[in-house]
């Protein structure tokens, strides 16, 4: 079968791309450049994705990979900014679409400044994604300074990852490594594997180039290029009942792994250079691993 890839949208005119190739399935929303849904044959869908999540102009989607640009969590200087910076509510445009092969296929979505971008960081850049869908998965968000100064970015691929049973999972490649615990406001050092029993709103620092995902018999790899933070997050009940687009007990399903540049990780941006962030992710199941 050849790539599949097919311009949609929904009754209310919300678009995005759907891809079909020989290893996988993918939906990229053209707002935000915001791929929401990925499959692998043969594998569980990889992505979590919540079903009270909005399809709407200007509304970021609960799941799949939001991409956090050009600032990661809250603006330090003006609180009436969308947390996570702009790049996830503007309309992003598809400029490469096409089938590496039979098995993989090649999206490129490119943000450019407009008013509303530039009233809200006042930076001349040209930011674009490409995601190559395939048995594996990958998403590299190149940014690059066009402007006449320098800038800062912080930045993240916030990928929402589904899972089985959030109280089986296990999360390795942190294990000593400092991580900023954002509920309490202080730095603790990681001893083993990260399990998930409470609220978790953390970001490693130089985390294992792999980090491993792991539950019952299936596995999941994430390799970052470009990163020295990762960003673990589960809101646990309190704050999936507080959101409007999360169900109350969506926090067992899901857990954030983000490939990111957070907090002190946060990236200088040269005139006419470039910075790249880059997640690999791969899936497979335990059996395969033991052999
Ligand atoms: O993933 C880390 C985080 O910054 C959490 O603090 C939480 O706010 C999460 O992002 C979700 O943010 P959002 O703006 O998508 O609701």
């Amino acid at each position: 079968m050849h790539s599949l890839i097919i311009r949609k949208h929904y009754d209310n005119g919300f678009e995005y791309i759907e891809i079909k190739n020989n290893q996988a399935e993918a939906k990229i929303a053209l707002q935000g450049a915001h791929l929401f849904h990925y499959k692998a044959i043969d594998k569980p869908a990889l992505l979590w994705l919540s079903k009270l999540a909005y399809f709407e102009k200007g509304k970021a989607i609960r799941g799949g990979v939001p991409i956090c640009f050009p600032w990661f969590g809250k603006h330090k200087n003006n609180a009436s900014l969308a947390q996570h910076g702009f790049a996830r509510t503007q309309m992003w445009e598809v400029v490469i679409e096409e089938e590496i092969d039979v098995d993989n296929t090649h999206i490129r979505l490119e943000l450019k400044p407009n008013a509303d971008t530039l009233a809200q960081w006042p930076y001349l850049f040209e930011a674009h994604l490409d995601m190559i869908i395939g048995a594996t998965l990958s998403m590299a968000l190149h940014v690059t300074n066009k402007d006449t100064k320098p800038f800062v970015i912080s930045t993240a691929l916030h990928t929402y990852f589904a899972v089985e049973d959030i109280h089986t999972v296990l999360i390795k490649g942190l294990e000593n490594c400092l991580y900023f615990d954002a509920l309490k406001a202080e730095t603790f050092m990681q001893h083993k594997d990260v399990q998930i029993q409470e609220e978790v709103d953390r970001v490693y620092s130089n985390p294992s180039k792999t980090i491993t995902l792991l539950q019952n018999d299936t596995s999941v790899q994430l390799q970052e290029e470009g990163s020295s933070s990762l960003v673990v997050w589960n809101p646990w009940i309190e704050k999936s009942q507080a959101m409007v687009d999360m169900p109350d007990d969506g926090y067992k399903r899901m857990v954030c792994l983000e490939t990111s540049n957070a907090r002190d990780d946060a990236r200088i941006v040269k005139v006419n250079e470039s910075h790249v962030l880059k997640a690999t992710i791969s899936q497979c199941n335990k059996k395969m691993m033991t052999n």
